[in-house]
């Protein structure tokens, strides 16, 4: 059976006229040479509608792993987040206007979820590899933690994970990004949610 992936990235926000997620998930889905079948879903940056696009895609598409994107300004890595957290909090409004304080991304839902990508074993690869990529302990409290939350309790039990890109800012990065974003695939796809024990982590 062919396994399809499904990328997102985001439309601008903010007043900028692009957005590196969506430029980086094209990049990605131009290059792919399998395993299986690479989609790629532009997402709303709108607390109410990315979720629900989210889903449409999830059950049109029915992949065997999800990575969404999402832009972080002034950082220099690719960054695959280890967990969202159930709180909206906006420091600029949406591209609705709607701007959530202190709010839950669902009141029904746990206080966090944890990615179900092989974190660890994907750093590795991309390590020996020299690639541009780290991980977060928070994908913060805007669109991107809500639509990480959503991605994580739509497919419970397959690997679904969140990576924050850099600005595009050299003529290089769009490519160094997307390698980054396909050793993430690749790893998920070969060992699943099965990650490697390494040791990591942060020390505040
Ligand atoms: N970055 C924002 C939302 C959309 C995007 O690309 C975030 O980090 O929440």
């Amino acid at each position: 059976m062919t396994r399809t992936v499904l990328v997102t990235g985001f439309e601008p926000f903010g007043g900028d006229a692009t957005n590196s997620s969506w430029e980086v998930a094209r990049e990605v889905a131009r290059t792919w040479e399998g395993p299986g079948v690479l989609v790629p879903e532009r997402l709303p940056v709108t607390f109410a509608g990315a979720p629900l696009a989210l889903r449409e895609a999830i059950t049109r598409v029915r992949p065997a792993v999800v990575l969404c994107l999402g832009l972080a300004a002034g950082t220099d890595r690719v960054r695959l987040e280890r967990v969202a957290i159930n709180l909206a909090d906006a420091r600029i409004p949406d591209n609705d206007g709607a701007q959530p304080v202190d709010e839950p991304v669902d009141p029904a839902g746990p206080a966090a979820r944890f990615t179900t990508l092989p974190v660890k074993a994907t750093l590795a690869r991309a390590a020996e590899r020299g690639l541009p990529l780290t991980s977060s302990l928070s994908a913060g409290s805007y669109v991107c933690n809500a639509v990480m939350y959503h991605a994580l309790g739509l497919l419970p039990g397959a690997p679904v994970g969140f990576a924050h890109v850099p600005e595009l800012r050299a003529e290089e990065d769009v490519a160094d990004f997307a390698a980054c974003v396909r050793e993430a695939l690749a790893t998920a796809l070969e060992l699943g949610t099965a990650d490697s024990r390494l040791i990591g982590g942060a020390i505040a």
